[in-house]
C-alpha cells in the first residue's frame, strides 16, 4: 500500500505534463520525453535507494533488546526449529500456523542445513547418550531445518507445552507431536527448554547481527494485555 502510494504520487504529475505538450512543438515534445525518461530514471533510483537505505539501516538496527527478550514478559523469546523430517513431511506451515494463531510474533526464520559442529553445539548436552550420533546424522542429513524465533508472554514454558513429550508416545493428542509424531528419532520439532538454553540456541542460530526484526504486530493491543 505505501509502495503504490509513492509511485502514484511521483508519476502522475509527470504524465500530465508529457500529455499537455504533446500537442506543442515536434523538438519541445522530444526535449519532454528525454526529460520525462531521465526523470522518471532520476525517480527510479532514488526510491530505490532510499528503500535499500532504510531497509539496511532497519536490519542494522533491527533488534535493540537483548537476544532472548526479558524473562517473564511479552518480550520472552523462545528458539523453536521444524527439524528435517518436519520438513521432509511438509508440517513447516502447520507448525507456524499454530504458534501465529496463539497469538505469539514471530522475529526470526530461515532455512538451514546445519553443520555438524552446529548440531553438535545445540546438543552438546546429550553428547554422552548413545544416540548422540543418530541425533546428529539427522540432523545434518542436508535436509533444511527451519529455524525460527518466536515472541510472547511465557513462550518458553508455552512452546514446550504446545509442542508435547520428547517421546511422541507420551505427548497428549493436541500437542505438535502428539498429533504429527510416532517416533522419539522422528519427533519432527525442537523447542528451548529454559531461558538459558534460549540464549544459548538463539546465538547459535541467529547469532548474527540484524538477524532478529523487532516489530510492532497491528493487532497487538487486542492480544497482549492484562488490563
Ligand atoms: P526435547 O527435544 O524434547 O527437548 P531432549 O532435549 O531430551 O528432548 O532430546 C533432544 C532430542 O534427542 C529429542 O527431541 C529426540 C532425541 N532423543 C531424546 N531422547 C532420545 C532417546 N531416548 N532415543 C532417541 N532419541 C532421543
Ligand atoms: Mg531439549
Amino acid at each position: 500500500m505505501f509502495a503504490r502510494t509513492i509511485v502514484r504520487s511521483a508519476v502522475r504529475p509527470v504524465s500530465f505534463t508529457v500529455k499537455a505538450r504533446t500537442f506543442t512543438t515536434k523538438a519541445r515534445n522530444t526535449t519532454t520525453k528525454t526529460s520525462f525518461h531521465l526523470t522518471l530514471a532520476a525517480v527510479g533510483v532514488a526510491t530505490a535507494s532510499a528503500f535499500s537505505y532504510a531497509y539496511l539501516q532497519k536490519s542494522i538496527a533491527a533488534d535493540s533488546k537483548p537476544i532472548a527478550g526479558v524473562q517473564g514478559t511479552f518480550s520472552e523469546r523462545t528458539f523453536i526449529a521444524v527439524k528435517p523430517d518436519g520438513v521432509q513431511r511438509g508440517l513447516v506451515g502447520k507448525v507456524i500456523s499454530r504458534f501465529e494463531e496463539r497469538g505469539y510474533k514471530l522475529v526470526g526464520l530461515k532455512a538451514i542445513a546445519p553443520s555438524k559442529e552446529l548440531a553438535e553445539k545445540h546438543y552438546a548436552d546429550l553428547k554422552s547418550r548413545p544416540f548422540f550420533s543418530g541425533l546428529v546424522n539427522y540432523m545434518t542429513s542436508g535436509t533444511p531445518v527451519i529455524a525460527m524465533v518466536w515472541e510472547g508472554k511465557d513462550v518458553i514454558k508455552q512452546g514446550r507445552a504446545m509442542i508435547g513429550a520428547t517421546n511422541p508416545l507420551g505427548s497428549d493428542p493436541g500437542t505438535i507431536r502428539g498429533q504429527y509424531a510416532i517416533s522419539v528419532g522422528r519427533n519432527i520439532i525442537h523447542g528451548s527448554d529454559s531461558f538459558e538454553s534460549v540464549e544459548k540456541e538463539i546465538g547459535l542460530w541467529f547469532g548474527q547481527a540484524g538477524e532478529l526484526i523487532d516489530w510492532t504486530p497491528a493487532n497487538v493491543d487486542w492480544v497482549q494485555a492484562d488490563n
